[in-house]
């Protein structure tokens, strides 16, 4: 009997400072295996007499159980310190700021954020995205368009032409995107609603002028488009760009070859203290041009403008751009400098929806 009881002393006293689940599986075959000590005493008890075999059946049973016991209560607690060190060992603190390296370190230039909040402001609306070329000929980007042979901003002091080629014609840098909804007239039948990103090119160049630039237009062809289809649109547009819930526009006559009626389009701002605000305010900001496409439009590009109407806008992205995100000099955006970029660039990896600009 007092061999059991240090029997029992010294196993438990191993259990409870096994280091792991290994050590523990080590303790439990020394006492509990086939040749293990307590197994051991239980085979020795065949050879006892009745009434020994009674008292120390019923120890070392007993024995057999305390140690069990003891086994499951020691392995529960040493799985739950694994499972803790483990948790400490592979967590990750998703609050630490992503790694500046990679792909993480460049910027989104504010003309491409602006373009790309712009598409997905239309693309809600249900218009598709159409591009075309930089070089276009004369024929797409003025005469179809309705521009007389005269007109001044076929002058050469607005656009760039290129040398005649062997057939006589000269090629240009497009002025406008606007030989993009003409390819798309020609090419697709209405009804017609399409965006057109791009580059263009005007022979000028100051502090709110740059030789490139970059507009959006858009066009919407079908039997029966009107104004008040083209108010709409504009409104949502400026309302969802400049996220103000309440702005008020004012559409203003003007004059396009492409388009008549024409008009141009101001929205309500405040100006105080340099700071432009949108929404509010009495003064008016003009931000883009627009119209019903000319039937000589439609006739020029195969529509019958007795079946079908259109209507389209033009506005200039690097202005609203710097409207919006504040930017004061056009010619910053050319320059290709880092610290500007890091200063007004946004993140790659931000979502360019609408909260990734002002808000
Ligand atoms: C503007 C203003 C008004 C315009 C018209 C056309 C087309 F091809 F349908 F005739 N494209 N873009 C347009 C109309 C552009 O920009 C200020």
């Amino acid at each position: 009997m007092a061999d059991l009881k240090t029997l029992r002393e010294e196993i438990l006293a191993k259990t409870a400072a096994a280091p792991d689940e290994a050590a523990l599986e080590a303790i439990r075959v020394a006492a509990l295996g086939k040749k293990g000590s307590i197994s051991h005493l239980l085979a020795g008890l065949g050879k006892m007499a009745p009434e020994e075999r009674k008292t120390h059946g019923a120890a070392i049973n007993a024995l057999k159980d305390e140690v069990t016991e003891a086994l499951a209560a020691r392995r529960a607690v040493l799985k739950e310190l694994a499972l803790e060190r483990r948790l400490e060992s592979e967590s990750q603190d998703v609050t630490l700021p992503v790694a500046l390296h990679g792909i993480e370190a460049g910027r989104i230039h504010p003309v491409s954020q602006v373009m790309d909040e712009i598409s997905l402001i239309f693309a809600a609306l249900g218009f598709a995205v159409a591009e075309g070329p930089d070089i276009e000929s004369d024929d797409y980007n003025f005469t179809k368009l309705n521009f007389p042979p005269d007109h001044p901003a076929r002058d050469m002091h607005d656009t760039f032409f290129f040398n005649p080629g062997l057939d006589g014609r000269r090629k240009l840098l497009r002025t406008h995107t606007s030989p993009v909804q003409v390819r798309t007239m020609l090419a697709q039948k209405p009804p017609v609603r399409v965006i057109c990103p791009g580059r263009v090119y005007r022979c000028d160049s100051d502090q709110t002028h740059s030789p490139m630039f970059h507009q959006v237009e858009g066009l919407v062809i079908d039997r029966s488009a009107h104004l008040g289809h083209l108010r709409w649109i504009l409104e949502e547009f400026c309302r969802a760009f400049f996220e103000v819930r309440d702005l008020k526009m004012r559409f203003r006559p003007s004059f396009f070859p492409f388009t008549e009626p024409s008009m141009e389009v101001d929205i309500q701002c405040s100006r105080e203290g340099g700071e432009i605000r949108f929404g509010e305010g009495e003064d008016w900001l003009e931000i883009l041009g627009c119209g019903m496409v000319h039937p000589n439009v439609l006739k020029n590009c195969g529509l019958d403008p007795e079946i079908y109407q259109g209507f389209a806008w033009g506005l200039g992205v690097d202005r609203i751009a710097m409207l919006k995100y504040g930017m004061p000099d056009l010619r910053a955006f050319f320059d290709a400098d880092i610290r500007w970029l890091n200063h007004y660039g946004f993140r790659p990896l931000d979502i360019p929806w609408l909260t990734s600009g002002l808000s």
